[in-house]
């Protein structure tokens, strides 16, 4: 193989409940995206037990979700969540801000965005669709006709420029009725809900939109229930059996699309950080194998293997979890594997079996122990584009199964220029040494790649801190934190030089 093949899909990601906005017209329910504030510029300050003071100002950034109990309002850190005490009912709280509720309002723009996409040359366009749009609570019989009309003219604008949608169906929002009445879901009522919600917009778009996905980084509920799952609360168990119906509706699903609409591909989505042993010392190698599979592979291999893997089994035992298995499940899961898998890559992680001592890198939704070998982002991310070609091989080896990057960047402060331009080197430079690595792995390593999208292809709201201003895009837009701004979109040094990318199929790296 010489390159990328001629069909590779390049373009660029976003979620609706990053992009939107209108998070109240045409009918649209409010979803667990609507109740989490901006990271660092809440009214509320949260202390979180226990936390080590050391750690204490990676967290400050962080996104709250703000909730209300027998009366009185709280806010909690949302990406610890996990380490709370079942916490009273989300929701929105007068003078807090809200940075979803406007987002960049895509839901007026759509037809200017897609048109910049199309002048980037896109062939794919990953984006979600707001399930609140479609059943407002999860709840209704009737979906809502003027939110599946919006996604209509969304696919028909991408179609008119040739580019392909690439659809996740849960990109970290549900409706929030089923987080309050439920608890999300850990509630195994809540797949029959999701069934049904799938149903009715692959009924309706499988002429439109030939690849889906069940849920963005599925196994991103090892650090926020509420964000994945709706599951407002810190049990082991219920996030444990949050994740078990969440592979089960992703199954069905999965298994409806493929026997209603042969044609259609389905994928899941992981979000990959494959973890380096910290030292050649066998325990570290050993605990590299248990958190790789635990944190990660549980949720591929249920997915594209179809059962729950030995190793998982073992873990749930040891830990006294007894998670709620009904007779067709096995069943479920075995017929509903997927065709492709799709994964974010952000970077690597690093494997101690005795982390005293040792220095954390704080990634906004994770923690990860520091690798001394990489530079890091402004928000700890730690950049390693080799470690997406060690991610390449070791998905391909264990499936088989084609691959699609569906998130990589770097976050960034970026400035406008008085004339309207933006010079973002940096990101050029760190987009450019990863599709090189995806090349190798390709042409070297013979690994399948369907695509790549890289996230935020037009500047968003930050899923972990709430920010506008941690940017991702090609496309500038004009907010700040607070939503002030004129909201008008200037393409970046980097629009130029990814159009170029994507019109010389990867040859052209602009070195
Ligand atoms: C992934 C999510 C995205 C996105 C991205 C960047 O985990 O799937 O929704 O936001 O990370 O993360 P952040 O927004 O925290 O910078």
């Amino acid at each position: 193989m010489k390159g990328f093949p001629d069909d590779f899909l390049w373009g660029g990601a976003t979620a609706a409940n990053q992009i939107e906005g209108a998070y109240n017209e045409d009918g649209k329910g409010l979803s667990t995206a609507d109740v989490q504030t901006c990271g660092g510029i809440s009214g509320f300050k949260v202390e979180i037990p226990g936390l080590d003071p050391k750690y204490k100002s990676a967290y400050d950034k962080l996104r709250l979700v703000t909730y209300k109990d027998n009366g009185h309002f709280g806010a909690s850190i949302l990406v610890k969540m996990n380490t709370y005490p079942k916490l009273g009912s989300p929701t929105i709280i007068d003078n807090e801000y809200y940075p979803n509720h406007h987002a960049i309002d895509f839901y007026h723009n759509y037809k200017e965005d897609i048109r910049l996409f199309a002048e980037l040359g896109f062939k794919s366009y990953r984006m979600s669709i707001a399930w609140t749009r479609i059943f407002p609570t999860g709840m209704e019989e009737v979906p809502n006709e003027k939110g599946l009309e919006f996604y209509d003219n969304v696919f028909d604008e991408c179609s008119r420029y040739g580019i392909e949608p690439v659809v996740t169906l849960s990109h970290y929002d549900m409706p929030l009725e089923l987080s309050k009445k439920w608890n999300g879901w850990a509630d195994r009522r809540t797949i029959e809900l999701f069934h049904k919600y799938a149903k009715t917009v692959i009924d309706r778009y499988h002429e439109k939109v030939k690849y889906w996905l069940t849920f963005n980084e599925i196994n991103a509920i090892i650090h926020s229930g509420f964000m994945t799952a709706g599951v407002f609360a810190n049990d082991e168990q219920l996030l444990e059996q949050a994740s078990y119906h969440q592979m089960l509706g992703s199954a069905l699903v999965t298994k409806y699309a493929h026997d209603s609409y042969p044609t259609l591909q389905i994928g899941c989505m992981i979000s990959y950080s494959p973890p380096y042993p910290y030292s050649s010392k066998p325990e570290d190698n050993l605990e590299a194998i248990r958190t790789f599979n635990l944190r990660t592979n549980y949720f591929g291999d249920t997915m594209v293997r179809g059962y729950i893997p030995e190793y998982k089994k073992a873990d749930f035992e040891r830990r006294g979890i007894d998670l709620d298995f009904q007779e067709n499940d096995v069943r479920t899961l075995e017929e509903g594997v997927v065709d492709y898998i799709a994964i974010s890559y952000y970077q690597t992680s690093v494997a101690i079996a005795n982390p005293e001592n040792e220095k954390f890198t704080q990634a906004n939704l994770t923690q990860h122990y520091f690798n001394p070998h990489l530079k890091k982002s402004e928000w700890g991310w730690q950049i390693d584009p080799i470690g997406l070609r060690y991610a390449l091989n070791l998905l391909y080896d264990r499936y088989h199964k084609p691959i699609f990057i569906v998130e990589n960047g770097l976050g960034a402060f970026d400035t406008l220029n008085d004339n309207g331009t933006v010079n973002d080197p940096y990101r050029i430079d760190y987009l450019r040494e990863h599709i090189k690595e995806i090349k190798k792995a390709i042409t070297v390593d013979g690994v399948k790649v369907m695509g790549y999208t890289p996230w935020g292809c037009i500047d968003l709201i930050s899923c972990s801190t709430g920010q506008i201003s941690k940017r991702y895009g090609f496309i500038y837009v004009d907010y700040d934190d607070l939503g002030n701004g004129s909201g008008k979109r200037y393409k970046k040094e980097s629009f130029y030089w990814y159009k170029k990318v994507i019109s010389s199929n990867g040859e052209n790296l602009g070195e």
